[in-house]
Formats: C-alpha cells, structure tokens, sequence
C-alpha cells in the first residue's frame, strides 16, 4: 500500500476516497479536511474566540489541537460530569493536554454547580442518565461560552457520530431534529451562541489515528453508561453497510445536508426564542428544559429529606 501524493509506504488507507497516505500526508489531509469544513460552512475565522467542549476522548481533544496547529483562538471547556473513575480519568486527561500546550481549560464540576452529577441526577429524576447528562452539557457549553463572550462553541462530533443522529432521525421521522442537524447552527439571539462541528467528514477511526500521531493522550475506556445506547446500535449498522459499500457513510450524511436538509429546514416550524424566566438563558416555554428537569430534581430530593424516617417493628 503506497501513499496516493508521495508513493512512499502508506500507515493509512482510507477505503471510502480510494486512497492512502504517509504520515506526513495523512496529517495533511486531516487537517485539509477541518479547514475545508470550517470555511465550507464559515464556522469561524482566525479573529472568533472558539470554546472546544473538552471531554478528555480523542475527538475532543484532537479538534482542539487540529485548532490550534491551524492558528485558530481556541479554549477548551470540560465538564466534570462525576461518572465514577471515568469521569476523573476524562478531567486528567484534558487538564494534562491543556498544561503541556499551555492553554486555557475551563473547568464546570455538575455537583458543585448544580448540586449533584449525573449519576445522582439519574437517580433522583429516574430518567436514562444520558439524557440529563447531554441536556446539562449542550445548556452549560452554552451558557459557559455566552457568558465568557465567545464567539463560537465547536464540539468533536466526527462522520460517525453524525451518520448514526441521522439515522435515528430518519427512522423515528424526527422532522424538527432533521431541520436542524447540521456542522453549524448559527446563533440564534445574542444567548444563543454559534455551534460548530469541524470533523464531521472525518471518522472516529480517522480522527484516532491523529490522536496517535500526535501523541494525543485521551481516555480509552467508554462511559459506563454508553453501552446500549441507541447510538452505539447505529453506528455498528452502518458500519456493517459501511465495509460492504465503502462510502455508503459519507454519502448518507453529506448528500442528507446538500439534498434532503433544506426541504426539511423549509417545511421546519419556527419557534419564537424567549428568557426563560429561571436563568435568563434562551428557551421556546416559560422554563428551559434544563431549569426544569434540575428543578424536578430538587424538589424531589426536597421532599425524601422532609419524609418521616421508616420505623422497623
Ligand atoms: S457521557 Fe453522558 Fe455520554 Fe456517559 S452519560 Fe451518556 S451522554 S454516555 S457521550
Ligand atoms: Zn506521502
Ligand atoms: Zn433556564
């Protein structure tokens, strides 16, 4: 196998553009790609103050050095969610990247913010704990950089990520999820700051690969609440299609936002942003979705604190 530009030994093929390259010219193409994406979609220019969510895995932290290596103002946030060791794991690793390149982390921690992590929110709201978990970090990253002035918040979702959301809006005909998947969402009132996801051409596998490179240091292991998530379901079905019909991926989620998107976008419903009357941050109800769940969350750990304690005979 040898590299499509140099002819040298190839360390990568990538089956779905029919190529291969070296080392030098894989990092090249990687870094190809986010440029392209970023000025395909006018994500951002070298002016924006871009806050990249941080999880401490390899697509995370690989965006943001992909970032930075491409002179862009780049600080991470990382949001300590309190999963068990994962959670310490994850914070080690993005606070270990951070010093050693001397940038900027910023650091939420759930419990001491909010009063309790995702398990314990789980627990007490008897919800999945995924879905209090991505609804806290879409509110705080938000929130976070609006408050801080950024301009933009980018996140490390990859083509892979991006395919499996696709198909499980397709197939549950999630019409306003449809309207508004897209690599940018551009802000919608001043609250309401721009989102980002410059490796969406780019595969989990592909994105690993320059974490390695690069000797990026992430945390291996899942969360221990990912198995048997929906998305994992998605993902190993397409990439089942995916080794049968290489390209199949790419083509579902590019010709998607090229073809189908802006039929849904024109048919979409337009909601009207207003404060929520909690937090101040942009809602379409009186409360926002986060204000409510954490304040069902207090009252609920209100009330088992109020109740008799049982007595044994
Ligand atoms: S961190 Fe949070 Fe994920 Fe863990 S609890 Fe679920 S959403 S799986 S990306
Ligand atoms: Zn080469
Ligand atoms: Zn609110």
């Amino acid at each position: 196998m040898r590299c499509l530009k140099c002819g040298e030994k190839a360390i990568m093929e990538l089956s779905r553009h029919n190529s291969a390259f070296c080392q030098p010219h894989y990092v090249e193409y990687f870094e190809n790609q986010v440029e392209r994406a970023i000025r395909r979609h006018q994500m951002f220019d070298r002016d924006d103050r871009i806050l990249v969510g941080v999880s401490g895995g390899k697509d995370s932290l690989s965006l943001w050095h992909v970032l930075v290596r491409l002179g862009y103002r780049a600080a991470g946030l990382h949001i300590h969610l309190g999963i068990d060791d994962y959670s310490k794991t994850s914070y080690g690793k993005a606070l270990s990247f951070a010093r050693e390149r001397g940038l900027e982390l910023i650091a939420v921690e759930l419990a001491e913010r909010y009063g309790m992590n995702v398990t314990q929110l789980a627990r007490t709201v008897r919800q999945a704990p995924c879905s209090g978990c991505g609804l806290s970090k879409r509110y705080i990253l938000n929130r976070e950089a609006y408050e801080r002035g950024f301009d933009v918040v980018a996140t490390g979702h990859n083509l892979d990520d991006e395919a499996a959301t696709l198909l499980g809006n397709v197939l549950h005909w999630q019409i306003g999820y449809l309207a508004r998947q897209s690599p940018v969402l551009s802000s919608a009132g001043e609250k309401l700051v721009k989102k980002a996801k410059p490796l969406y051409t780019l595969t989990e596998r592909e994105t690993a690969a320059y974490a390695l490179l690069h000797d990026i240091d992430y945390v291996v292991e899942e969360c221990p609440n990912a198995p048997g998530a929906k998305s994992l379901f998605y993902k190993d079905v397409l990439a089942r299609i995916e080794a049968v019909s290489p390209g199949t991926k790419q083509r579902f989620f590019c010709e998607f936002l090229d073809h189908a998107r802006p039929r849904f976008r024109a048919g979409g419903d337009e909601h009207t942003l207003r404060d929520c009357a909690m937090c101040g941050q942009p809602t379409t109800a009186e409360l926002c979705a986060f204000c409510r769940l954490w304040e069902r969350a207090q009252r609920r750990t209100a009330k088992q604190k109020t109740r008799p304690p049982a007595v044994s005979v």
